[in-house]
């Protein structure tokens, strides 16, 4: 139970829920699809918990009509969901699968009859193999590849669709992908990752253009980021310098472009002994500083680092899975450690300051550019009681805590606009498959039966009205 003077937001603040394809859709050998990175990946012996694969997922493919008869149940009124790029243009390349469209188109017109606004993500990880095979994001081709399908993509669902993010969390498809190896299509090449992250910018820039020539003008056009909440563990200099090498690496290295049109100078002398940033080429930061309508922020969690104090070995708990090798080129001699305090089913720990500073340090840095809180939430180990009801007080008095603090954010002046809570589901929690269950509607993976939890009723309650709902005692 918490008390205090009720937490009110307006009325045209948008509360959804998100996902992501191959987290919830299975169905990946239907309707002309090919396999994704994380259909290779995932059926690699030992790249995920007990082999877990996204073939049938949530099969939201085939249930998401009842799904989003749930979401009306919730009283959502948007929901953000990705395209799989091998569902809708299987090679990467050429011509678009009309019925893989179709399902995108299928979706969003339930979603609209609903009453419930469809946000759509053209990039969340998956990417076609054969693009990979062909070099993935450290090819420069791959932006050009994602600029073609964000085309594709627009024209089949500009009608319907009027809120676009280009890219979800770069930094992972980036540094996890091609750095730590923890994430498809598992390379370990530091330079590698580096060169992803630039290209993945570089989509995004090329992207957005492919998409304002393709939408109408009142589409709206964003990015969703996972910004690290970096706290140096003491104030000594060499705690604070590994505080920002980390910032660099996990959120300048995007925002930079993205928002200013450079790489900052820290970063690159950072990773000098990794690359030498040829594969910039003039012009790249400019194009990929597009005009944005929003920008999206995804947070979950802070991450605590010092300078790692002798030779022995480097702690590596930033919580995305384990792997001897870093997902932070250049910055070999960082730790991170566990915040004190409580932590989720993932280990990790809760602070949602870090979500009011995300927020705030943009509206800092991007006067006037509206935000969203596209990812939020929380793994929980909660199981159905005797009469199959799941009470989830822990997830419910996290999400109280953040929403807290995107309200203090828009107090102290942050335009955030919208909050989704991730996820809508239990789904496929990549390399942790089916062990971390992020939904505020339980999945049963033997039958597929979804069954809300005590935080959807709550979260119903705050889409509904507006008004942070205390957190029930017990
Ligand atoms: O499940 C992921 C999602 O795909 C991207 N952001 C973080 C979530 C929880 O790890």
């Amino acid at each position: 139970m918490t008390s205090g003077s009720p937490i009110q937001f307006p009325s045209d603040f948008l509360w959804g829920s998100s996902t992501a394809s191959y987290q919830v859709e299975g169905a990946v050998r239907e309707g002309g699809r090919t396999p994704s990175i994380w259909d290779t990946f995932s059926h690699t012996p030992g790249k995920t918990h007990r082999g877990d694969t996204g073939d049938t997922a949530c099969d939201h493919y085939h249930r998401y009509r009842d799904d989003v008869a749930l979401m009306s149940r919730m009283g959502l009124q948007a929901y953000r969901f990705s395209v799989s790029w091998s569902r809708v243009q299987p090679t990467g390349r050429g011509p678009a699968v009309q019925q893989g469209l179709d399902f995108y188109r299928a979706l969003s017109d339930e979603l609209l009859a609903a009453g419930i606004t469809p946000v759509l993500t053209l990039y969340h990880w998956d990417l076609p193999q054969e693009l990979e095979d062909a070099g993935g994001w450290p090819v420069r081709d791959t932006a050009q590849r994602f600029a073609d399908y964000a085309a594709l993509v627009a024209e089949a669902l500009g009608d319907r669709v009027e809120l676009w993010t280009t890219l979800n969390e770069p930094w992972c498809s980036a540094f996890l992908g091609y750095g730590s190896g923890v994430h498809a299509p598992g390379r370990t090449d530091p330079a590698a990752a580096l060169r992803a992250a630039h290209h993945l910018n570089l989509a995004h820039g090329l992207g957005t253009q492919a998409l304002r020539a393709a939408l109408p003008a009142r589409a709206q056009v964003m990015v969703s980021l996972n910004p690290a909440y970096v706290k140096p563990r003491t104030d000594t200099p060499a705690d604070r310098d590994a505080a920002r090498q980390i910032d660099a690496l996990a959120t300048r290295v995007f925002s930079g472009p993205m928002l200013h049109g450079r790489y900052d100078d820290d970063l690159i002398a950072d990773t000098s002994r990794i690359t030498d940033w040829s594969h910039v080429r003039d012009g790249d930061t400019q194009l990929i500083r597009q005009p944005l309508d929003a920008l999206c922020v995804n947070y979950y969690t802070p991450s605590v680092v010092s300078a790692a104090e002798d030779d022995g070995e480097v702690e590596r708990r930033d919580g995305h899975g384990a792997s001897e090798h870093s997902p932070w080129p250049g910055a070999d001699r960082i730790a991170f450690h566990q915040a004190p305090g409580e932590q989720t089913a993932m280990g990790w720990s809760i602070d949602p300051t870090g979500m009011s500073e995300l927020l705030l340090r943009f509206s800092r840095e991007a006067p006037g550019l509206a935000l969203y809180v596209t990812e939020n939430g929380a793994a929980y180990d909660d199981k159905p009681d005797a009469d199959g009801r799941v009470h989830d007080p822990e997830r419910i008095a996290y999400l109280h805590q953040h929403i807290s603090a995107v309200h203090d954010a828009r107090a102290a002046g942050a335009d955030v606009r919208g909050y989704f809570l991730w996820s809508l589901m239990d789904n496929f929690e990549w390399s942790y498959g089916y062990s971390k269950r992020f939904g505020a509607v339980r999945v049963d993976y033997d039958t597929l039966e979804r069954i809300p939890k005590s935080s959807a009723d709550w979260y119903a309650q705050l889409a509904r009205t507006g008004l942070l709902p205390e957190v029930p005692e017990g």
